[in-house]
């Protein structure tokens, strides 16, 4: 199975990432945008192994204290789409330790360095190819207080993403 770790939002913040893609669209943006129940925040990309157990266990070792997650800005890596998040040294903490136990668990992930984002569109495109005439980027903040390991499968009309666990405290995210 194709696994990877990662934050799941809040109402409030699917709210803001979804009126912010609706606005880009009413601009004229054109992609493949990424549906409401896909949005997440990854922290480590693990990709095919058929073992969650030992990721599980690796993230179990690893205590996730409440991280504030704030919107702050968007950009393009290549013709992707992403909103990204105000820096914030106990998440990348966080993920350096997280990282290192699933190394020492001989679990295999993408070792590319942590750059915060969520992919908002794919295949980016405007009408007019002026990349900086966009609405002004998306606010809105939330304390994550779980961490969860993600499957992705892909579906008939695109991929579907389960929760296969999780570590943290589950419902404590509203702010
Ligand atoms: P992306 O949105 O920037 O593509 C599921 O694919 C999640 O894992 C996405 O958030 C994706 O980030 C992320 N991811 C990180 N590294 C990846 C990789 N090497 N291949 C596919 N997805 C990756």
């Amino acid at each position: 199975m194709r696994l990877f770790i990662a934050i799941r939002f809040n109402n409030k913040i699917l709210d803001a990432l979804t009126r912010y893609r609706e606005e880009l669209k009413k601009q004229g943006v054109t992609g493949r945008f990424t549906p409401r129940e896909n949005m997440h925040l990854t922290l480590a990309f693990i990709g095919e192994y058929n073992d969650p157990d030992a990721v599980l266990e690796a993230m179990e070792q690893v205590e996730f204290k409440q991280v504030e997650i704030r919107l702050d800005g968007v950009g393009w890596f290549g013709d992707l789409f992403w909103v990204g998040l105000k820096e914030n040294p106990q998440l990348t903490d966080y993920v350096k330790k997280l990282r290192h136990q699933l190394a020492e668990r001989g679990v295999p992930f993408d070792r590319k360095k942590f750059s915060p984002h969520i992919t908002l569109i794919r295949k980016y495109s405007d009408s007019d190819g002026r990349r900086g005439a966009i609405p002004s980027p998306p606010g809105g903040s939330m304390i994550a207080t779980e961490v969860s390991l993600m499957r992705s499968d892909r579906g008939k009309n695109g991929m579907i993403y389960t929760e296969v666990g999780s570590v943290g405290h589950r419902g404590l995210c509203e702010e």
